[in-house]
């Protein structure tokens, strides 16, 4: 019983892990169609026990299909959404081709689940709903329940993103670099235009004639929208990092209502899907690996702004896996919410 599932791009790290999480949350599927490119397409595919094929992505390839995943770039998800969607299905799209159109739910379904009410398996029409991207959701898991209470004006993010947002080869090339350079061998660059392995650069994304690149933009809009509140004034640093699938966040936030250190811990201790990890006595803060491979986002460093006057400014460090919640996790449990 249950919907019958498409998953686009399963070949992919996020196709992967809608996979894992599907299995994970035992998500009931009536049927599941594997798609892929053409270079995929006729690959084997264990997944719980069955094997599958996996089939090359069509515009038959929706017929009778309910809930359809799509997580292989912008321009696959531009021109099959819609016939996915023209087909009755609801698709939840991992890529950014929707996030910022008017009609379309962007959600985090610990965040504004009322963005999707309504929307269920057999409603009788099709719909595109958009997963934020990654670091907007890592960001807004922590900041949001802390909004809720103080509602913030300002928030300043410096991200340090792993590897894994830049795709399954991105982590590849990084490990081989780190071989090479261990080895004292050049580095082999093909993802990226510059050595990856013991270094950070600037998020890899294209830089806009304002000096942002696209990543920092994405927290900008995504956090307007998904608060409902265009007000709302948002800067970001987007940083790439030599960590392989979870991303840290230094996210300053500024209040219109006090919030003092113990008040917002205690917020944070009941979030849904957020973990407190703030130990100053040994000094254990949030990392990458301590988040990866799991569901929980975890928050830490949270301490008054000494920068701003009172209680109307805090800094909170948070880690989050890329892949994960990132991606898959926020994208099935938003199809939970459709059943
Ligand atoms: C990145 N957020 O980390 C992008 C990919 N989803 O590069």
């Amino acid at each position: 019983s249950g919907p019958s599932l498409a998953v686009v791009g399963v070949s992919g790290a996020v196709g992967q892990e809608f996979l894992s999480v599907i299995s994970d949350r035992d998500f009931p599927y009536r049927s599941i169609k594997m798609l892929a490119s053409k270079r995929s397409a006729g690959k084997p595919l264990t997944f719980q026990g069955r094997t599958y094929t996996i089939e090359e992505l069509t515009e038959d390839s929706f017929d009778g299909v309910d809930i359809a995943l799509f997580s292989a770039g912008g321009s696959i998800s531009k021109t099959f959404g819609p016939v996915a969607v023209g087909k009755g299905a609801i698709v939840v799209d991992n890529s950014s081709a929707f996030r910022m159109e008017e009609a379309v739910p962007l959600v985090i379904p610990e965040v504004n689940p009322e963005a999707i009410r309504g929307f269920k398996v057999g409603m009788g029409k099709g719909a595109l709903i958009a997963n934020p991207n990654c670091s907007t959701i890592i960001c807004l898991m922590a900041a949001t329940p802390l909004h809720r209470r103080a509602k913030v004006t300002r928030m300043v993010v410096s991200t340090y993103q792993a590897a894994s947002g830049a795709g399954a080869a991105a982590m590849e090339e990084l490990e081989l670099q780190t071989r090479e350079v261990l080895e004292g061998k050049p580095p082999t660059c093909n993802i990226f235009n510059q050595q990856y392995a013991f270094n950070l650069f600037s998020h890899n994304a294209p830089v806009l004639s304002n000096g942002y690149n696209e990543e920092e933009i994405k927290l900008v809009k995504e956090t307007r929208k998904i608060w409902n509140d265009m007000n709302v004034r948002v800067t970001a640093t987007c940083i790439r990092v030599p960590v392989m699938r979870a991303h840290a966040e230094s996210v300053n936030l500024q209040f219109e209502k006090p919030l003092d250190e113990e008040t917002a811990r205690d917020i944070l201790k009941n979030a849904p899907g957020v973990v407190v990890i703030d130990d100053r006595a040994s000094n254990h803060f949030p990392t990458p690996l301590e988040v990866s491979n799991k569901d929980d986002v975890a928050v830490g460093r949270i301490r008054r702004d000494l920068s701003q006057n009172g209680d109307h400014g805090l800094d909170i460090f948070v880690c989050g896996d890329q892949i994960r919640k990132g991606a898959a996790l926020n994208a099935i449990q938003i199809a939970e919410m459709l059943l």
